[in-house]
């Protein structure tokens, strides 16, 4: 059997790394989404980005995968699984998941903004965060960024072309802790609802999917993932 897992903030949540949506606990009830997460928003004020990135690179490597990232990987045991995820952490990594599709890039690597050659230095740590950070500079004038993707910019084209592969030749797909809302993302599980293959939702809030999923659980990830396997057959009944 393959099983695509489609991953979002909601997974890495009980792990204690913010979603972006959250009304109250949210990345972004604090700071304006497309002034820190848009290659505008980096031209404009790139000691900000940096400074919000820098502490979400320490929070994210600071903590630990949960029972969701877990039960994920551990269906590597019965299913060929493939997890597509939007997160830049790392913790289905960490968890054991051994086929990890990157669609919005990594925090755990840096560039240059302007030649692209990739960024071995030190970071300073940032436990707390802070308003402003200088980023580092590259031997070609340019500035050091993470190699995330901001709004407007293309997605990395394998990890691309590997979730379309995944999803599409999946037997199942798994959609958890997204809201569902970001394109071209967003718009795996249309496919695979396209092809009949059976999509599984899992988030506490409904989402623009939810109507559309086979399944819709209003569950928690770290809850629903460990028994889901176990629990299909009378779900797709
Ligand atoms: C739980 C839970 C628990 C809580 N268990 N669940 C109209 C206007 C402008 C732009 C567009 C437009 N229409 C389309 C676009 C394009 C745009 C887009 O989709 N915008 C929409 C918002 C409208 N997309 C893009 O720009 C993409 N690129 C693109 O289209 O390129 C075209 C192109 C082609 C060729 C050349 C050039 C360009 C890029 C999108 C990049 C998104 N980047 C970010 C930042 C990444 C770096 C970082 O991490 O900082 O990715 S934005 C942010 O949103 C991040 C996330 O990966 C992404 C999705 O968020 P996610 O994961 O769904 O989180 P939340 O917070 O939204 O939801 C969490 C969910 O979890 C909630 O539902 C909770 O209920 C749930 N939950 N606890 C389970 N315990
Ligand atoms: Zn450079």
């Amino acid at each position: 059997m393959q099983v695509a897992v489609l991953s979002g903030a909601g997974i890495s949540a009980e792990s204690g790394v913010p979603t972006f949506r959250d009304a109250e606990t949210g990345l972004w009830a604090k700071v304006d989404p497309y002034e820190i997460s848009s290659s505008d928003g980096w031209r404009a004020h790139p000691e900000r980005v940096w400074a919000w990135y820098l502490w979400r690179h320490y929070m994210m490597g600071a903590v630990q995968p949960n029972n969701g990232h877990r039960a994920v990987a551990a269906w590597q045991d019965y299913a060929d699984v493939h997890v597509v995820t939007q997160n830049v952490d790392n913790l289905h990594e960490r968890a054991g998941s051994k086929k990890v599709y990157h669609l919005h890039g990594s925090l755990f690597e840096f560039r240059c903004d302007r030649c692209q050659v990739g960024y071995e230095g030190e970071l300073p740590e940032m436990p707390e965060p802070v308003e402003t950070v200088d980023p580092p500079r590259c031997v070609c004038g340019g500035m050091i960024r993470p190699s995330v993707v901001w709004f407007g910019e293309a997605l990395p084209e394998d990890a691309w072309q590997r979730s379309v592969e995944a999803v599409t030749g999946a037997d199942l797909v798994v959609v958890v802790g997204t809201s569902s809302i970001v394109y071209p993302a967003a718009g795996l599980p249309e496919f695979a609802l396209a092809n009949g293959i059976p999509v599984i939702e899992v988030n506490p809030e409904r989402t623009p999917l939810s109507d559309s999923a086979t399944v819709s659980l209003r569950e928690p990830a770290a809850a629903a993932l460990p028994t889901l396997l176990q629990r299909l057959p009378a779900l797709l009944d």
